[in-house]
């Protein structure tokens, strides 16, 4: 236990601890006026610096393609250009994409496009057929190529020091060691890694908390539906308390007895799903407007990257591509830590490109299938589905457009099994970076302790549930995340600066 203890980064882990204390104790304590500050402090931050997250996710998804297809794209992430990768590429990406979503992409796949049906981009009128077709593709560019580039970018900042320079640590603040005196490198940055490693946690619970926060109550209505019980808090207590502990013993498994196993086993019951509800649903119209909204994403990709509706000053910008671009660079510095953690041996070109198409080709997947799926019922006035999200929220809606299926019980059961292990997966993927940062020193192929790791499965399990007591609480969570992950924009900006001066310096003679 001596020993045990000598590992660990006390300063860093009690400063996680008086993180996650600083988050919930205020809204704890002000919960009748958090919420409507932290709102109002969202909605002005996303009117104000909006468009500079518009840039962001532009910029690094063309810095990531460059970088993919510059002579730099064949570096090896690995310290000997003879490691051959970890895991298998089919398990590697499906590890990538576990951690990086989770149980919200259920929740929005379901239902994203009905806000967008009643409340149109790009000037488009309420219910029309363009307003539907649009409805269709917004969020596929939501969950799209720039938004995997938001979580590439991190990864490959993280990856490059950790193993061509052999950064013994394994920390956000690893990106930009560029910044850092010799000192500073062998205290993981000293201050400055202190603030950006602060700025990480402060972000990360935010984001997890969010995720718990939105699909909690989706799971505990699929399973209310399933048991026959009553959908109460209790339920939703359940749920969180079932996932820690799935969570948590796949974190005291490890990495390839938990991790692994977890995320295989949601890809094959994630493809059933997905086929069954192709199969039995309208398939020809999934297919048809899958196509189409390819076809309208494509050809408006940069109009919709940097549409900021200026002259109408309408609120979808900010409510929806600005709010995402936030979430997305608020998991962004997490996704990039586990995945530099099992990422040894790809080639930063292999990572780069793994992670944007098959992320995103992932996350369409979802959106095409069930998206259509519940668009067909509403269109067809088969299922009134607006109005049931209006009058008993979105948890019941999800519940309703599944049992609309045939066999809707089992399908209803299959998506909340998917629900579970996706909520799982992230969060035991988050835990585990908790435990990377508060060790002090990992190096490459080294994981953190299991007692470490399991202690931030369970606190993460924790926070939510003290929130979820609080009324509102939840939505003062995800503002809080929009809110935080502000100034990480400025840390992206940085690791992209530090890690073109590294390959720079590092790989001064490689010809094409
Ligand atoms: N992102 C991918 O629950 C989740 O899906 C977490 C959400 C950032 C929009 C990830």
């Amino acid at each position: 236990m001596i020993k045990n203890l000598s590992q660990l980064d006390r300063p860093m882990f009690l400063t996680t601890i008086g993180v996650i204390l600083l988050v919930t104790l205020p809204i704890f304590i002000f919960r009748e006026t958090a919420g409507p500050v932290i709102t109002n402090l969202f909605n002005s931050l996303t009117n104000k610096f909006g468009w500079l997250y518009q840039w962001y996710a532009v910029l690094a998804l063309g810095f990531l393609l460059w970088l993919a297809f510059s002579r730099y794209g064949a570096i090896k992430l690995s310290s000997k250009d003879t490691d051959t990768p970890d895991y298998s590429t089919l398990t590697w990406i499906t590890m990538i994409f576990c951690a990086g979503v989770g149980a919200g992409l259920l929740y929005w796949a379901v239902i994203e496009w009905s806000y967008y049906l009643k409340t149109p981009p790009m000037g488009l009128d309420p219910e029309s057929a363009k307003a539907k077709e649009w409805a269709a593709t917004y969020p596929l560019f939501h969950w799209g190529v720039s938004a995997w580039a938001i979580y590439c970018l991190p990864a490959i900042a993280i990856a490059y020091p950790f193993y061509k320079r052999q950064v013994p640590f394994l920390r956000l603040s690893t990106s930009c060691g560029y910044f850092y005196t010799e000192q500073q490198a062998k205290q993981a940055g000293g201050t400055k890694g202190r603030i950006i490693d602060f700025l990480y946690m402060l972000s990360l619970i935010g984001g997890a908390g969010t995720s718990l926060g939105l699909s909690t109550p989706m799971i505990a209505a699929n399973i209310a539906e399933l048991l026959g019980v009553h959908h109460d808090i209790i339920l939703e207590i359940s749920v969180v308390l079932l996932c820690v502990a799935i969570f948590g013993t796949s974190a005291y498994l490890g990495l390839d007895r938990g991790f692994k196993s977890l995320s295989e086993f949601n890809l094959i019951i994630t493809f059933a799903l997905l086929f069954f509800v192709l199969a039995v649903g309208p398939t020809l119209f999934i297919l048809k407007t899958g196509t189409n909204s390819i076809g309208i994403m494509v050809q408006n990709f940069f109009a919709m990257s940097f549409w900021t509706d200026p002259i109408d000053k309408g609120s979808f910008v900010e409510n929806w591509t600005v709010f995402y671009w936030a979430w997305w660079v608020a998991y962004g510095p997490f996704v990039g830590l586990f995945v530099t953690r099992i990422s040894r041996g790809r080639t930063i070109k292999q990572l780069i490109l793994g992670m944007l198409c098959f992320g995103s080709l992932g996350a369409w997947l979802f959106f095409v299938v069930f998206g259509n799926y519940a668009l067909n019922l509403q269109l067809s006035g088969m299922l009134d589905i607006n109005t049931i999200i209006a009058q008993a929220g979105e948890a019941t809606a999800i519940t309703q457009i599944l049992l609309a299926l045939p066999f809707g019980k089992f399908a209803v059961f299959l998506f909340a099994v998917v629900s579970i292990v996706f909520l799982v997966t992230t969060y035991d993927s988050a835990s585990y970076t908790l435990a990377s940062v508060t060790t002090k020193s990992l190096r490459e192929g080294e994981n953190p302790q299991r007692w470490n790791r399991l202690f931030w499965a369970c606190a993460l399990g924790v926070v939510p549930i003290a929130l979820m007591s609080v009324d509102g609480g939840i939505k003062v969570i995800l503002s809080t995340t929009i809110v935080v992950s502000l100034p990480l924009l400025i840390v992206g900006a940085l690791m992209s600066y530090s890690l073109l001066k590294m390959i720079q310096q590092d790989n001064p003679k490689i010809k094409r």
